[in-house]
């Protein structure tokens, strides 16, 4: 069960692809900022295209990023294009999965993307929220991007994923971390959470919401996945199988590679009807925040994509949350 300090909305799914104001199949995961005092989204749009198949899986897929603006972090209005589209076929294919922060001032925007040669993460900067320069596409493979809040030491911060294909049978994705001068280049990479010593999963884990600094050190939400082989497959593949949660960590406000501890148990479950078997959804069962926005109240608003379909938002008390991270790492 979700952590009773997480309150879901009621209203939930607070985003969905009917009130999208262009063609998409699925609006899903999310980050979202507060920017020239505005709530800002930008969402993953999967848009599946009639090519004729009879099997609606295997359509041609196009996934971008859309926008929306809210003022109150609950409803939010969807701006009438597409937000960030692939650029280039050749290095940037399918782009999804955006976080965004703002560091200085200036709005950073990471996204994974498909190519040719494997997944990498891209990281683009802008300061109005609609012209983007892009700074830098990691080599394949890599995604699940966030960006720290402010520099650390004079460099950019970030929490990556990068995949360990060839150890994949026995070993799963770890979060490392990078630093960079100016988003150009990254180098400093240091493993900061090792998938296997993970309490709760048993699959992949990677960074979830952009760290947030609090007196105790930084807080993050990441996910973790379990899969269960024996669980009945479900979704609109026919084979989805894995569950998807989230839990927190707090990391060194010096050295951020270092956890000083983490929730015993996922704090964010999909238990929720727009969630799990009862959704309908592409793949039941996943929650995957991508969100964090502090109010001046104490309290945060975290958003997450529900059963790869649409978007949630819940509450949580930030001390809360610092609480949930009860367990020494590495673990015993
Ligand atoms: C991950 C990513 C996410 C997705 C999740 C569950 O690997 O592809 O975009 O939400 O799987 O399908």
């Amino acid at each position: 069960m979700t952590a009773p300090i997480i309150h879901k909305h009621d209203g939930n799914p607070i985003l969905k692809a009917a009130d999208l104001p262009f063609p998409g199949t699925l609006a899903y995961n999310c980050g979202v900022c507060r920017f020239t005092g505005r709530y800002l989204m930008f969402f993953r749009v999967d848009h599946y295209i009639d090519n004729g198949l009879p099997d609606r899986m295997k359509w041609d897929r196009k996934l971008l990023i859309g926008r929306a603006w809210s003022d109150d972090g609950i409803r939010f209005q969807v701006d009438p294009q597409p937000a960030f589209v692939a650029e280039s076929p050749e290095e940037e294919g399918n782009v999804y999965d955006p976080r965004v922060q703002v560091v200085d001032g200036r709005l950073y925007l990471c996204y994974a993307t498909d190519t040719s040669v494997g997944i990498r993460s891209g990281l683009a900067v802008s300061d109005d929220g609609y012209q983007f320069e892009r700074l830098y596409l990691s080599a394949p493979d890599n995604r699940n991007a966030v960006l720290f809040p402010e520099r650390i030491n004079g460099l950019l911060t970030r929490l990556d994923r990068p995949f360990a294909r060839i150890y994949r049978s026995t070993r799963p994705y770890d979060i490392w971390l990078s630093q960079s001068p100016d988003g150009r280049f990254w180098g400093g990479h240091k493993v900061v959470l090792a998938a296997s010593k993970n309490p709760w999963s048993n699959d992949k884990i990677g960074p979830a919401t952009p760290p947030i600094r609090t007196k105790y050190g930084w807080l993050a939400l990441y996910h973790g996945v379990y899969l269960d082989p024996n669980r009945p497959p479900c979704g609109w593949e026919g084979t989805w199988r894995k569950v998807y949660m989230a839990g927190a960590m707090l990391l060194d406000l010096d050295q951020p590679h270092r956890i000083l501890r983490l929730s015993p148990a996922p704090v964010l479950l999909p238990d929720a009807p727009y969630e799990d078997e009862r959704s309908g959804g592409l793949r039941p069962n996943v929650v995957f925040p991508g969100g964090l926005v502090e109010e001046p109240d104490g309290q945060c608003r975290i958003y997450w994509g529900a059963a790869d379909t649409t978007v949630a938002v819940g509450t949580a008390r930030i001390d809360d949350l610092v609480a949930a991270c009860t367990q020494e790492y590495p673990c015993g």
